[in-house]
């Protein structure tokens, strides 16, 4: 089968938005509705384990603040994470959040080459819109076929579901796509959905394990600045681009 299509996961993949976007939103919401939790960097480190804001505040208080009351938790994670959502698209649109290394590069390439491009993230749908068009412009938008975000599926990574729902949407088969993500929960909602995958690692996620990726990479590389693998098999490319897609694609899907 030929490679048709390229999906990308969102957060720590096209740009570093945890730590300089989320983590900060989040810790700005706490401070506007006086609650006096500080994440530091070290605790969000552990807290990315669990995927989507919602579920990760619920988490915090159930696993980190015994003595913490409230009537419903779900209607005050809800609160929470809706006044951290406006908090970082805001980030996001003051110019906050540059994209990583690659990510611009290898867009433009794709779509010369005619490989579809679609996104499959577990964060709010209003994130990644401000994250594209302001990066790439409003335009770009209409570069991804899909943008699969949030609760549009049932379960969140590490389940497959919203790398399947992509896939139903495209009309394609998993051999046919190649999909980028850059966590250990990410790698193994690919694999339940049979995605062949190339991982770009961060801060955060450069510990994880990544069985079954084709190659770990420290990012996509710029002709200026080649790409340092970490796992995978020895290569002539130095950048990821369309003509190291496809041998990639040739050699394992
Ligand atoms: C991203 C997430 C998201 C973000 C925060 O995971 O888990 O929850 O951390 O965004 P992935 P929201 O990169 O695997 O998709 O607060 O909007 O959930
Ligand atoms: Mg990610």
């Amino acid at each position: 089968m030929a490679l048709q299509a390229l999906i990308f996961d969102v957060d720590g993949t096209l740009a570093n938005t945890e730590r300089d976007g989320h983590l900060v939103a989040f810790n700005s919401a706490f401070k506007e509705l006086d609650l006096d939790w500080v994440w530091s960097n070290e605790l969000y480190h552990k807290l990315l384990e669990v995927t989507g804001g919602q579920l990760r505040i619920k988490h915090y208080v159930n696993h980190y603040l015994p003595t913490f009351k409230t009537a419903d938790l779900d209607a005050f994670a809800l609160t929470v994470h809706q006044l951290k959502t406006k908090i970082y698209v805001a980030m996001v649109n003051e110019g906050a959040i540059p994209l990583r290394p690659g990510v611009v590069r290898l867009f433009q390439e794709a779509r010369v080459a005619g490989l579809r491009l679609a996104i499959a993230t577990t964060t709010t749908p209003a994130n990644v819109v401000a994250l594209i068009s302001n990066t790439l412009g409003e335009a770009a938008l209409d570069w991804f076929e899909v943008i699969g975000a949030g609760d549009v599926v049932p379960n969140l990574k590490p389940a497959g579901d919203i790398y399947h729902y992509v896939l139903a949407q495209m009309n394609l088969q998993a051999a046919e796509c190649i999909a980028f993500e850059d966590s250990h929960n990410g790698i193994v909602s690919t694999t339940r959905a049979k995605i062949k995958t190339v991982v770009t690692v961060n801060e955060y996620t450069k510990t994880h394990d990544f069985a079954g990726a084709m190659v770990v990479l420290n990012n996509l590389g710029e002709p200026e600045q080649p790409f340092e693998m970490i796992e995978g098999r020895a290569t002539d490319s130095t950048v990821v681009d369309v003509a190291y897609l496809q041998e990639l694609h040739a050699q394992y899907c």
